[in-house]
């Protein structure tokens, strides 16, 4: 197989003796109860890792005996001496989370994985796996770990030709054509690797999609996919255009209130479900960017999602209604326009509806405050929309490691009911006790050798199911899991090259959109720099709309003097943003108007200060070529090249970025460029 293709999953022999020997014992006798498809899925992969890791062959038993040294059990069905020995109770690993225990003998070392369902030992057996591969000591462990978040979802934007809207890794995976007999390796291994990481529900079309998904012909293909996740635990969903009662039904109208469209709705969600019963609900892009939507008949997201939601309710499915919607009409400022049509229905919507927020006001942007209406909206379930295929940070070709900026919204305060009002608290309900949790991730994932373009990119894809599963973890610490097991356990490789990527994301906010600038991209592909655009129809796509530059300064005035998006926030959080001194540095200019030669936190001025770090993210970039260079022995020739001839990319870009940028900003500032900026070549 090419270099890339087996993911994290590449099941790398462990040479070091001690942990090879441990490892063996514990793989000595293998016993796996059970019979369902998850478990032979479980088996599947065992006999995959182990011989590889180990150097062995063996067999899976099916009852437990004196010998066993590896268990893998539901609580159930586990022997009571054991369970008598692990002192658990069941409650503790719920509907899909597991434990790991070792059971230590004078005889021999044990180690058990439990859960109470057939995924959640799946879950374990992957887990057990990569600690194997991190070459982590299971002598005494004793974890228990369940997911924090329960729908954990790719969002495919692929469309039914297999481009991918904002798909910089190949084509799309799903080979329409082929379907449903042709299954492609490709969809197994897919859920394999969702698995590992926790993810259990795909939305397999684009948002934008036209409503042919929705015909019988196309879901019976649906459903041959739907029949390959299931054993992986992954639910299908599929956006619904929500003119489709015209365009596939034959209606005059798609109002939201009209008996017919209703009735249209019903049947097709009985339709889907009779062919595919776990089937997950529906994904839409509704009334915005001129998606049709309830408001082309005067009526609300309410009307719309629920009347969806009621049509899946009796078959357990939901409505994941996106809040990404901003118009010409309401361009003062588009950040404002999602808050104000979702907040004032807070409490409206039906249970199975979840509304889906983009992290930040705007769009996917390097660097965004955390969206005001995360904790806005107390009695609805905000679901997370994160985007992992870089739109808006260099495609495939730059390496930003995108875990951290997750991290960073994860851990935003929104003060919406007081102190430590995460954003990760509420997602996961814990702090307004929203009964269903979700979090989504724009895949970067397309029909490439490697899956993702950049052989980092699958690290997005790794860390976002890490980060969904629990949203608190650390994404150095994820870095650090992914590096072992996709590379190396080296430390001379695993420490530097994770220092590598935790920096990667602030450097892209350098060269890109320093100091809180945003949305300056040329326009439509979103790929270099294009601050002078000015001449679109609509005012809220032009550059010059987002920074404001002009002789006087540069930046949008968010505060009550300007748009007063800042009102958006809880109160402590509103008072921060507004005053330029309290604003975090970082979003000054996304709040702010200000003169170039305003003085920055460091004494130097405006112009300065935003010149230097264009700089400093070049430099940033020039050190990631250094280091990589130095972990050459550490990975093959073919990775080594690969991600050397990215960073070369990379590095000239950063150098495009900043002097586009400092060029054209210097019209205005016109100042000349501190010490230590280069000038442009
Ligand atoms: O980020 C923007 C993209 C569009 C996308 C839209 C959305 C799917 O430029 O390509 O459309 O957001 O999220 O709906």
């Amino acid at each position: 197989t090419p270099a890339g293709y087996e993911l994290w999953m590449d099941y790398k022999k462990v040479e070091m003796p001690s942990l090879s020997s441990q490892y063996s014992n514990i793989a000595n006798e293998v016993t796996v109860l059970g019979e369902g498809e998850t478990i032979q899925v479980i088996k599947n992969e065992l006999l995959l890792a182990l011989p590889q890791m180990l150097g062995s062959q063996f067999e899976i038993k099916k009852e437990v005996g004196e010998k066993s040294s590896m268990i893998i059990a539901t609580w159930a069905q586990l022997p009571q001496n054991i369970k008598k020995q692990i002192e658990l109770d069941d409650e503790s690993f719920g509907n899909e989370g597991f434990t790991l225990k070792s059971l230590n003998t004078k005889k021999a070392q044990k180690v058990i994985v439990t859960a109470n369902s057939e995924i959640g030992l799946l879950y374990g057996t992957f887990r057990l796996l990569a600690l194997m591969q991190q070459h982590s000591d299971l002598t005494n462990i004793n974890l228990v770990d369940t997911p924090k978040i329960d729908i954990r979802m790719l969002n495919h934007w692929d469309n039914l030709d297999r481009t991918v809207e904002r798909g910089y890794a190949g084509f799309s995976l799903w080979n329409w054509q082929k379907l449903p007999e042709f299954i492609d390796q490709r969809y197994v291994d897919y859920a394999r690797a969702n698995a590992s990481v926790g993810i259990n529900a795909v939305s397999l079309t684009n948002v934008n999609a036209n409503a042919l998904i929705l015909t019988p012909m196309y879901l019976e293909k649906v459903k041959a996919l739907a029949e390959t996740f299931r054993p992986y635990g992954i639910k299908v969903y599929l956006t619904a255009r929500f003119s489709a009662p015209i365009e596939i039904g034959g209606l005059e109208s798609a109002d939201p209130l009209n008996q017919k469209v209703i009735e249209w709705w019903q049947a097709k969600a009985d339709e889907i479900y009779d062919l595919i019963p776990d089937f997950g609900g529906f994904l839409v892009k509704a009334n915005s960017e001129g998606q049709p939507g309830p408001q082309n008949y005067d009526r609300n997201h309410v009307d719309g999602a629920n009347m969806m939601a009621k049509a899946l309710a009796p078959h357990k499915g939901n409505v994941i209604w996106r809040a990404f919607v901003y118009s010409e009409h309401d361009a003062d400022d588009r950040a404002k326009q999602a808050y104000s049509e979702f907040v004032p229905y807070d409490g409206q919507f039906l249970p199975n509806v979840l509304v889906q927020v983009k992290n930040g006001a705007i769009d996917f942007q390097p660097r965004e405050p955390f969206h005001p209406m995360f904790g806005a909206m107390s009695k609805t379930p905000i679901m997370m929309e994160f985007q992992i295929t870089k739109e808006y940070l260099g495609f495939s070709t730059h390496l930003v490691y995108l875990p951290k900026l997750y991290e960073e919204v994860l851990e935003a305060d929104t003060y919406q009911e007081g102190k430590g009002s995460t954003v990760a608290k509420v997602l996961d309900g814990s702090l307004q006790g929203q009964q269903i949790t979700g979090m989504a991730g724009v895949a970067n994932i397309g029909n490439d050798l490697n899956w993702t373009g950049h052989p980092f990119g699958q690290a997005d894809w790794y860390g976002f199911g890490r980060q969904a599963w629990n949203p608190y973890l650390d994404s150095e610490k994820i870095a650090d899991e992914w590096l072992r097991m996709t590379f190396s356990n080296d430390e001379k490789f695993v420490e530097p090259i994770k220092e590598m990527m935790v920096t990667s994301r602030e450097a892209v906010v350098n060269y890109m959109n320093p100091l809180g600038l945003h949305h300056i991209f040329d326009t439509g592909h979103h790929y270099g720099p294009g601050p002078w655009v000015s001449e679109l129809s609509r005012p809220e796509w032009n550059p010059v709309y987002y920074h404001q530059a002009d002789e006087n300064g540069i930046g949008f005035d968010r505060t009550p003097s300007g748009s007063n998006a800042t009102a958006q926030y809880a109160q402590p959080v509103a008072e921060m943003f507004n005053d330029p001194k309290t604003c975090p540095e970082e979003y000054l200019l996304w709040f702010h108007h200000l003169p170039w030669d305003y003085q920055l936190k460091n004494g130097e001025t405006l112009w300065n200060g935003l010149a230097r770090k264009y700089q400093e993210g070049v430099n940033q970039v020039a050190k990631m070529q250094k280091t990589w260079n130095q972990i050459k022995p550490y990975v093959s020739a073919e990775q080594h090249k690969e991600v050397n001839m990215l960073l070369t990319i990379q590095h000239k870009e950063a150098k495009w970025w900043r002097d586009a940028c400092l060029l054209y900003f210097q019209t205005f500032s016109k100042q000349e460029l501190p010490v230590g900026v280069e000038k442009p070549e």
